[in-house]
């Protein structure tokens, strides 16, 4: 029984400490695509953009000009944004844009 007891105790820890840390998402570029396109996230949550091709620049831009852009980034390198307002917001690779190299993050309030 007191084994239990502290068992459930640990799962009600684990619990607590997932709900109130900031999660961190990954987003992979390559072959003109984002992996996965879409994300959904929590406010507060990190979304990390890193380029998994050989030898392709990216760059991410958002339609919303109040995140700034990625600027290039060159395989193997990363680009994080902190999300701290609800909302949906769209994106786009600066260079593959006409090749449908499109994204999407939605920011939901877990409050509510
Ligand atoms: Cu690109």
């Amino acid at each position: 029984m007191k084994q239990t007891l502290g068992c459930l105790f640990a799962v009600f820890a684990l619990f607590a400490c997932q709900s109130a840390g900031a999660d961190t998402v990954k987003v992979g570029m390559k072959n003109g695509m984002f992996a996965p396109a879409a994300v959904t996230i929590n406010v507060g949550d990190r979304v990390v953009w890193f380029n998994d091709d050989e030898d392709t620049h990216h760059r991410v831009d958002f339609d919303d000009p109040s995140f700034k852009s990625s600027g290039d980034l060159r395989p193997d390198k990363e680009y994080a944004i902190v999300f701290d307002k609800p909302g949906e917001f769209t994106y786009y690779c600066h260079y593959h844009k006409d090749y449908g190299m499109k994204g999407q993050v939605v920011v939901v309030d877990k409050a509510k």
